[in-house]
């Protein structure tokens, strides 16, 4: 019995990917497909799969073409697979010519013709064409423009900025006038301008009709925050905060075996972010960097507790330090944000049972562990973390668009909580000054 081994994420399963199974099963009289686990195909740079496993396994059964079906899950995992199954023929699409080569060594390998004319990035873009403006005079906006380029079915239409030196070549083709030419050209706004602006733009953008992706803080104040989402949500349309930790795979992860009591119980989460930046033009350094501090602590503690905030400022009266304490029922939390300091930007979550270490800078990591009283039972995780995570955030806004609901480790409660804490840091509640 001749046995053949292929591998592919199906993802929106069309003729392409089933002439390839046809012609690999003709190879021989016994066909094991390998559909790739979501993690494999991240790590691979593949982030705009649309489906699940699941769903992508299903439809590889429907097709009826599969002697057995397996998941692919790791780098070098077709070794061990035609070792384990005593594979014959290893096939893929010529569009991997050459790749397998040292899979030789193990089985025949034959590449089949691809299928000219169609594929599931094609497919994707053809669901989903959304046209996205951005707003704001940072620079960012330009690393969130080739960002956008990595993502299937988002194109960057329009540009409304007071700096348009800062931006690049092809963004400064899009610029428009006014923001009202602006929601007309586009479906959706990525909005990074001032947060004193970012509540009548989001309010106009929904009023328009236009999902908003928007820079932390959403607004300034909680009731307006508040606001924000009912509306969203009366209109059937998608707010999302842009805080891109909350996008990246190693704290989603962080999040879920925290979750799942991985050091027991949460004492005390504290979290650094500072940048010696100076004359920072856009907005202040707590605006830059307390959403993203605040980030665990209210997504892992909660929003009940008390607070004492600690702010220093420069001669100018610019605040350049800005340390919060907060008591939560069981547990504390620090954060220490500023661009006019520098100190270690880690996060380290405390439990009963362990915690978690991640280093600086800890808000742009693919890596954490897990650590124990007994060194032996420490834990590394590594998570592939391309362009800072802007593209992730970019996919979860799409798919937010597409199934009309947001799926983000930013719950509505801590995008209002992170608000609060702006509106009470204006109003200087809770605070001393050092
Ligand atoms: N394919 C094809 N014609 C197309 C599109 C895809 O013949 N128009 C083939 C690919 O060459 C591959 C299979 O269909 O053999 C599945 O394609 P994808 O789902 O895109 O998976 P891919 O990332 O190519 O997976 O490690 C190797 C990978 O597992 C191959």
């Amino acid at each position: 019995m001749t046995k053949v081994i292929t591998y592919g994420t199906y993802d929106l399963l069309h003729y392409g990917h089933i002439r390839l199974l046809e012609r690999a099963k003709a190879l021989g009289d016994y066909l094991i497909i390998g559909v790739t686990a979501d993690d494999f195909d991240k790590a691979r740079g593949k982030i705009n799969v649309q489906q699940s496993l699941m769903e992508r396994i299903e439809a590889v059964k429907a097709t009826g073409l599969a002697d057995e079906i397996i998941v692919e899950e790791y780098e070098g995992q077709k070794i061990d697979d035609i070792r384990k199954y005593d594979i014959d023929i290893f096939t893929v699409g010529s569009d991997w010519v050459g790749k397998f080569d040292y899979l030789k060594e193990y089985c025949n390998v034959v590449y089949l013709d691809r299928t000219e004319g169609i594929s599931s990035s094609e497919i994707r873009e053809e669901k989903r064409q959304i046209k996205l403006g951005l707003v704001g005079d940072a620079s960012f906006l330009n690393k969130v423009y080739s960002e956008a380029s990595f993502v299937n079915g988002i194109h960057i239409t329009g540009l409304l900025t007071s700096n348009i030196e800062r931006m690049n070549e092809q963004l400064r083709l899009n610029r428009v006038n006014s923001y009202e030419e602006l929601l007309q050209k586009v479906d959706a706004v990525y909005i990074r301008s001032l947060p004193e602006l970012h509540y009548q733009q989001i309010k106009d953008a929904l009023e328009n009709g236009k999902n908003v992706l928007c820079e932390s803080p959403i607004t300034l104040c909680q009731d307006d925050t508040k606001e924000i989402f009912m509306l969203a949500k009366k209109k059937n349309l998608i707010v999302m905060e842009a805080i891109k930790t909350a996008y990246a795979t190693a704290f989603d992860r962080l999040l879920l075996l925290i979750k799942g009591g991985k050091i027991g119980k949460i004492i005390s989460v504290d979290a650094t972010c500072t940048s010696l930046k100076k004359n920072r033009t856009d907005w202040s350094g707590f605006y830059e960097w307390a959403p993203t501090a605040l980030l665990p602590v209210f997504e892992i503690l909660g929003k009940n507790y008390k607070k004492k905030i600690y702010r220093h400022k420069n001669e100018e009266g610019n605040d350049i330090f800005t340390k919060i304490d907060f008591q939560f029922e069981h547990a504390v939390a620090s954060i220490k944000v500023g661009d006019g300091i520098k100190s270690e930007g880690e996060l380290v979550i405390s439990g009963t049972e362990g915690y978690i270490y991640v280093p600086a800078p800890w808000w742009k990591t693919d890596y954490f562990e897990i650590r124990y009283e007994n060194e032996e039972d420490n834990k590394r995780y590594f998570y592939q973390l391309d362009g800072e995570g802007i593209r992730y955030e970019l996919v979860t806004f799409v798919r937010a668009i597409g199934r009309g609901r947001c799926l983000t480790n930013i719950s509505n409660e801590t995008s209002n909580e992170i608000s609060k804490i702006m509106e009470d840091c204006k109003k200087g509640k809770d605070t001393f000054l050092i």
